[in-house]
């Protein structure tokens, strides 16, 4: 099969879904084309059966805010046509499903009726999508697909209570390659974070606000004083400099690290102890499957989708948003004793397996083929 993938190619989990997703497909035999505005960040290797295509959005004096979907929506048409495409899949609503739905418009004049499915990924539908400003066309693009998926029956249930939707939605969870999250921890990396075998925790995020990223800092305070522990922090966005402001004010800057954004973040997993997960809302929470497939045990929220994957008191432990008492309590109770890390390291890998990519992608491949009969 031939797909179009639109998606954001930049750190955020729906690009990062939908990358690995398309590399999922093309080492199956279908040929996918990435429409995009840059290159995914993980789309690195060479692949024979990947094709990338970037959107570019000419300038002009007059355009105070150049028209993307506008870009976007001219490139799927050029793409589909001169690449025989059989099937759109575009990953977050905003604005990629009306650009979708105006690319379909015009290739059926000239005939050809492209699917196109719709990926809800989280924000699309409960912060952006909601603002009443997109969601005329957000309710509009969404109804207009030929399917939708949600990668959480959280998700789902928030899509109906938010829009009107006149569709089923499916719900096929995100996924992870845990045969990439299998590395051994380096040593030698370990003794440069954790020189005198402190444990070693991990938030990774975009520093937005609804990540909370204030009760990771005041969970660590805590956990801190009474196990010996670093607090390693990867990624980057707009609250980050409020993080380190707090690591000042609370004198915690040398057992803090921020690392920036990081393409290797298996490496990082592997040598840690525990990942906090403080967000207000996660649709789903690719990043904390991401840590259980390393073995790594996950203290989050019950927010969202979280409870989907995170299995509270097996895998990790899950409070209400904001209660950072309890969160560091947890943290405390499980670093403190090591027979009960190791069981929920066992755990959580084995949760994260249910998730693997070859548990989901054929879930995909199914619904392609509602819309396209045909074999790889
Ligand atoms: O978390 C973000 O702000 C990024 C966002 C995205 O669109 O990249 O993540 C959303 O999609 C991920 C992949 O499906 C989910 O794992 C995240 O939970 C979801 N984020 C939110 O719902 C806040």
């Amino acid at each position: 099969m031939r797909i179009g993938i639109v998606c954001y190619p930049t750190f955020g989990g729906s690009g990062v879904l939908a990358t690995e997703l398309g590399k999922a497909l093309a080492d199956k035999g279908h040929q996918v084309h990435f429409i995009t505005y840059q290159q995914p960040v993980r789309l690195i290797e060479f692949n024979a059966n990947i094709f990338y295509h970037e959107v570019r959005v000419p300038t002009y004096p007059l355009f105070d805010f150049p028209p993307y979907e506008t870009a976007l929506a001219s490139t799927m048409v050029d793409v589909i046509t001169n690449n025989s495409i059989d099937l759109l899949h575009v990953h977050y609503a905003i604005p990629h499903a009306s650009a979708a739905f105006m690319a379909k418009q015009i290739l059926l004049k000239s005939g050809k009726n492209i699917p196109v499915i719709t990926t809800l990924h989280g924000t699309d539908i409960t912060l952006v999508g909601r603002d009443k400003t997109y969601a005329p066309v957000v309710t509009f693009s969404i109804n207009e697909s030929d399917a939708i998926t949600a990668v959480s029956q959280n998700l789902r249930d928030e899509t109906y209570r938010s829009f009107k939707i006149e569709k089923e939605i499916d719900v096929i969870h995100n996924f992870v390659d845990v045969s990439r999250f299998s590395k051994k921890p380096i040593d030698a990396f370990r003794k440069v974070i954790a020189p005198n075998g402190e444990k070693i925790i991990l938030h990774a995020s975009n520093f937005r606000k609804i990540k909370r990223v204030q009760d990771v800092v005041a969970i660590f305070a805590k956990i801190r004083e009474k196990v010996p522990s670093k607090l390693l922090f990867v990624g980057d966005g707009p609250e980050r400099p409020m993080a380190e402001n707090m690591c000042r004010e609370l004198n915690l800057c040398d057992d803090m690290r921020f690392v920036g954004r990081q393409e290797q973040i298996e490496e990082i997993l592997a040598i840690s102890d525990l990942f906090l997960l403080t967000s207000e809302y996660e649709s789903f929470g690719l990043a904390a499957l991401e840590a259980m497939a390393t073995r790594v045990p996950v203290i989050s929220t019950n927010a969202g989708g979280l409870p989907e994957i995170n299995i509270h008191g097996k895998t990790g432990f899950l409070s209400n948003i904001g209660n950072v008492e309890e969160m560091s309590g947890f943290a405390i109770e499980l670093l403190s004793n090591e027979e009960m890390l190791e069981q929920f390291r066992q755990n959580a890998r084995g949760q994260a397996e249910q998730f693997d990519i070859g548990n989901i992608v054929p879930q995909y491949e199914r619904l392609y083929n509602r819309f396209v009969k045909c074999l790889p």
